[in-house]
C-alpha cells in the first residue's frame, strides 16, 4: 500500500460551499502561462544563487498552483496581499515588478523595492507569521471605512494573508484569527501546507489533525483544498473572497501541497527526508498536471506550450539582467523610513552615522 500524496490528505470537511471554477479557454491559458513563468523563474533564481548573483533564495517548486490559483481569484484594484518570503508566484501573478521583488533576495533592500501601497502587496516578510496580524489590521480598516456597498450589504476590499503550516503554530496567528472573526474583518487566511517547516513535518507541530480544523474554534468557515490543482485553488479563493467581501467575516483556506525543493538555498533536505518520500508525498506536479488537463480538453496544443516556455525564458532573462544591475542602496536610507517624522534622537544618530561613514 502506498501513502497518499500530501495534496490528497484532506481530512477536514470544508464548511464553505465552493462552486466549481468557470474559466474561459483564454483564462485557462493565462493561468498556465503564469504557472510556467513562475516555475521557470523560481528554478532560475536557485541558479542565480549558485552563480553568486543573489546570496539566498527560498524556492517554491510544487507550490505554484496554490500561489497562482489563489492570486488569480483576487480583485486587483481593491484587495491587498500580505506575503511571506516564499511568494514569488503570488508576486508574479499579481503583477509586482519582479526585479524590485528580487531585490530582497539580492539583499539590496529589506522587504523588496516595489511600492507596497501602489502594488497592494506588503513588504516581503521574513518573520514567520509576522504579517498575519498586519493583514487583519488592514482588513479591520476596511470595515471601519464602511466598504463600498449598502449598509446591509457591504462590499469590502479583502486582505489575504499567506503563511505556512509552521507559521500557523505561532501565537500571533491565533490572536489574528480570533480578532478577525470577532470583528468580521474581511481577510482570507491562506495557509500553504507544504508539509514542512524547514526540517519539521506538519504532523510534529500542528495539533488537531489539520490547520483547517482550527477555524471552527474561531467561528469561521474553512476550506481544505488540493493545493496542486490550480483551478480548485482558484475556486476556493473566489468563494472565500465573496464571503469576506460581503461582511460575513474571515475564511481559512488550507491548500494541501508539497515543498518539492529545499527550504532555502542553504538547506539540504537529504538530512531529514528521503528521495523516496519526496516522490510519494509530492503527488502530481501542479504545472504538468494543468498542462495535461489543457491538452486533454483541447484548450492548448503543443505550439502553445512551446511559446509559453519561450515567453517564460525571455522574461527570466530580463529579470536576471535587472537583478544583476541592482546596486546597493545608500546606507543613509536606513534612517529614512523608521518613522514618518523622524525623532530628534534618530536625526542625531543619522548625523553621527554620516560623520563616521561618509565623513560628511
Ligand atoms: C519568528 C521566526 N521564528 C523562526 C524563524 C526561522 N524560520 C524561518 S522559516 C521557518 C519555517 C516556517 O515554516 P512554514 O511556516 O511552514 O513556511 P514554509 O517555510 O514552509 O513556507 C522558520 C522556523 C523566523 N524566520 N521567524
Amino acid at each position: 500500500m502506498t501513502t497518499p500524496a500530501r495534496s490528497e490528505r484532506r481530512t477536514t470537511a470544508s464548511t464553505l460551499p465552493v462552486a466549481e471554477a468557470v474559466l474561459s479557454a483564454e483564462q485557462q491559458r493565462e493561468l498556465y502561462c503564469l504557472l510556467e513563468a513562475v516555475r521557470h523563474l523560481d528554478a532560475s533564481a536557485i541558479g542565480w544563487q549558485r552563480q553568486g548573483i543573489v546570496p539566498a533564495y527560498a524556492p517554491e517548486r510544487g507550490q505554484e498552483a496554490a500561489q497562482v490559483g489563489s492570486t488569480f481569484a483576487l480583485d486587483r484594484k481593491r484587495d491587498f496581499i500580505f506575503p511571506t518570503y516564499r511568494e514569488l508566484g503570488v508576486a508574479r501573478a499579481w503583477g509586482v515588478d519582479m526585479v524590485a521583488y528580487m531585490s530582497t533576495h539580492k539583499a539590496s533592500w529589506h522587504g523588496g523595492l516595489y511600492d507596497p501601497m501602489a502594488s497592494r502587496f506588503a513588504p516581503i516578510q521574513a518573520v514567520v507569521a509576522g504579517s498575519v496580524l498586519h493583514a487583519v489590521g488592514w482588513a479591520h480598516g476596511q470595515t471601519l471605512n464602511g466598504g463600498d456597498g449598502e449598509d446591509d450589504r457591504p462590499d469590502y476590499g479583502v486582505a489575504i494573508s499567506y503563511f505556512g503550516d509552521g507559521a500557523s503554530s505561532q501565537g500571533d496567528v491565533h490572536e489574528a484569527m480570533n480578532f478577525a472573526s470577532v470583528f468580521k474583518a474581511p481577510v482570507i487566511f491562506f495557509v500553504q501546507n507544504n508539509g514542512w517547516a524547514i526540517s519539521v513535518p506538519t504532523e510534529r507541530q500542528v495539533a488537531g489533525g489539520s490547520v483547517a480544523a482550527r477555524a471552527a474554534g474561531y467561528g469561521m468557515p474553512a476550506i481544505q483544498v488540493d493545493g496542486n490543482d490550480v483551478e480548485a485553488v482558484y475556486a476556493a479563493t473566489k468563494a472565500a473572497r465573496e464571503h469576506a467581501a460581503s461582511g460575513r467575516g474571515p475564511v481559512l483556506i488550507e491548500a494541501m501541497t508539497y515543498r518539492r525543493g529545499p527550504h532555502s538555498t542553504s538547506d539540504d533536505p537529504g538530512r531529514y527526508r528521503s528521495l523516496e518520500e519526496e516522490r510519494q508525498e509530492g503527488g502530481l506536479d501542479p504545472v504538468e498536471r494543468y498542462a495535461e488537463r489543457l491538452r486533454q480538453s483541447g484548450v492548448a496544443d503543443e505550439a502553445f506550450f512551446t511559446s509559453a516556455l519561450a515567453q517564460a525564458k525571455a522574461e527570466e532573462e530580463q529579470i536576471r539582467a535587472g537583478v544583476i544591475a541592482l546596486e546597493a542602496r545608500p546606507g543613509r536610507e536606513m534612517f529614512d523610513f523608521v518613522y514618518q517624522e523622524p525623532t530628534d534622537e534618530l536625526q542625531q544618530q543619522a548625523a553621527s552615522w554620516r560623520e563616521e561613514s561618509e565623513h560628511a
